[in-house]
């Protein structure tokens, strides 16, 4: 029943920032898919007798990548399959289900905060044994065998049941099909005071979570409701489903509205927060204030120590190089090492793996700790709530506590999609010709003091990612960052990050728009957006 298929190359399989992402039209071809898949596990060393995670975030065609995968990895020669129910698994339970089952690794699809259905997107992820995800060593492997692959391997047999918990096996592959919660739920009760944020609940504290109609629903209704006691309804937007209800699944003031002023009404809960399609990603916003992820994480390093699982404090902290310098300053009153990385977590994986950093963050809302080797969104919203429980204050306090002690880093990202990619890449290598003549010169207010195309040296394993970002620097610990997104599947998105660093308490409490209101104009003379592209807006503003 083992088959090997002939199959041709296909020239796109090239891994972006976090797997392989495209139109579901694409990955239907025919062996389009098997080939990925293929390629991944030739990448694998070692794999016979493995153990192998399989799940992904339930948007359309999960379940049939899914069986491909098991009769696939059973076809390759693994001897464990552990695989989410309903071929459901959040990115951080499998991560989780990796490191707690001793796996080689593990497949998980999904193409997180991208829209989900027949037209929209899809994607297939390889995570290494950490638990994280493939580091560029792999998924540059990965894309080598995809333009040479000349057949797969499968096992031609029916469908596996994947909506009962139980064990089966395939040919030589044992086979569980396990709940994708429990053990996910169990890690978090060993991170947090549980029975303080319990208390908390009881005592009238109010919390909605919404989970647009993501992975993440199972999960919350599981923890925030059933474990903390928070009333049924908590949880909002619960059921998984194949196209996430018609939105996109990101966890942002613009898709995430009705939360957002449901937050800002005259009736609001104490706390609101939101996943991505995957389960990655947080929003936290309280009564009447939203917490810009950087701030987030700023805040979150801050106060850990008064989570269990965090008492003994944190190593470092790590941010990717977008990510507001807030972080920072945490770090260094803690004196402790701070990181700044390339996007995307796979460059957290061996700083968490040497223990050099404890929390580590990105500006995109994704924020994680070494419990998993992935951003983790309810993990947020528990570290959270177990500060606020600790503290006995509301998030606004906190935040504006945070501000006051530490200055505030104004943020925000301008993203402008669906660009030619031609053009967008013109503008981004015009700033790159013109970097080195920029500082000493002025911008608006603005003294450039630096600027450079962001490179990373791994401290751990030495290796080397350029062209990770243009970084404008200014006097005052203002800056401006340019990068185009890998994540997406049409066209180029322009990202424009900008930060201001406010030391002034009397100046901590603007609107964050009016705060940066230079820096974007500054940013337009740099770059010249509305000239090249045509847009005099940016599409998202987060
Ligand atoms: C975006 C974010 C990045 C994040 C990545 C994956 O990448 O900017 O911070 O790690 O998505 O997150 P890019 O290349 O489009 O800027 V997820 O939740 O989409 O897996
Ligand atoms: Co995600």
């Amino acid at each position: 029943m083992i088959k090997e298929i002939t199959t041709r190359p296909f020239d796109d399989q090239k891994p972006g920032t976090s797997g392989l992402r495209k139109k579901v039209p694409v990955f239907q071809q025919p062996s389009y898919v098997e080939n990925f898949i293929q390629s991944i596990f030739d990448s694998i060393e070692g794999r016979a007798g493995q153990t192998l995670i399989i799940g992904g975030d339930g948007r359309f065609f999960n379940r049939e990548v899914v069986q491909t995968a098991i009769k696939m990895a059973t076809a390759n020669g693994f001897g464990r399959l552990l695989v989410g129910r309903g071929g459901l698994l959040s990115t951080p339970a499998a991560s989780n289900l990796i490191r707690k089952s001793g796996a080689i690794g593990g497949l998980i699809l999904s193409a997180s905060h991208n829209p989900g259905g027949p037209k929209e997107d899809f994607g297939i992820k390889f995570n290494a044994a950490n638990g994280g995800p493939a580091p560029e060593r792999i998924t540059d492997a990965i894309f080598r065998r995809s333009r040479e692959i000349s057949a797969y391997r499968i096992c031609e047999t029916d469908d596996v049941d994947l909506e009962t918990t139980g064990h089966l096996t395939l040919g030589e592959t044992a086979i569980e099909i396990v709940d994708p919660v429990a053990d996910y739920a169990e890690l978090m009760e060993s991170l947090f005071d549980f029975d303080a944020i319990r208390a908390m609940v009881e005592g009238g504290f109010r919390m909605v979570f919404d989970a647009m109609h993501a992975v993440t629903g199972p999960y919350a209704r599981e923890i925030f409701e059933n474990r903390l006691g928070a009333p049924a309804g908590t949880v909002l937007n619960g059921e998984p489903l194949a196209d996430f209800g018609g939105h996109h699944p990101d966890p942002n003031l613009v898709h995430a509205r009705d939360l957002y002023e449901l937050m800002m009404g005259p009736d609001a809960p104490d706390f609101g927060a939101a996943s991505d399609g995957d389960g990655d990603r947080n929003l936290i916003i309280g009564k009447g204030i939203y917490v810009a992820p950087s701030d987030s994480l700023a805040v979150l390093a801050a106060n850990a120590h008064l989570a269990p699982a965090y008492r003994g404090g944190l190593k470092g902290i790590a941010r990717s190089m977008p990510t507001s310098a807030a972080a920072d300053r945490v770090a260094e009153r803690l004196a402790i090492p701070s990181f700044e990385t390339p996007t995307g977590w796979k460059y957290f994986g061996n700083l968490l793996d040497a223990d050099m950093a404890t929390i580590c963050g990105e500006e995109s809302a994704g924020t994680g700790s070494n419990h998993v080797r992935e951003k983790d969104g309810i993990w947020a919203v528990l570290l959270w709530l177990n500060i606020l429980a600790a503290r006995r204050e509301s998030v606004r306090a906190v935040v504006e506590g945070h501000w006051a002690e530490y200055g505030r880093n104004y943020y925000a990202r301008h993203d402008y999609e669906g660009l030619e990619t031609a053009v967008a890449e013109r503008l981004v290598g015009g700033l790159r010709e013109r970097l080195s003549s920029l500082p000493g010169t002025r911008v608006g207010p603005y003294a450039v003091t630096a600027a450079d195309d962001f490179a990373y040296k791994d401290p751990v394993d030495g290796s080397l990612s350029e062209h990770q970002g243009i970084r404008i620097l200014f006097e005052g610990g203002s800056r401006i960052v340019f990068r185009l997104s890998g994540t997406g599947t049409t066209g180029a998105t322009l990202r424009v990050y900008l930060e201001r660093y406010e030391a002034d308490r009397a100046r901590i409490g603007l609107e964050t728009g009016d705060a940066l209101s230079e820096l974007v104009a500054a940013a337009d003379e740099l770059a010249a957006i509305k000239a090249l592209t045509g847009r005099d807006r940016p599409s998202v503003v987060t």
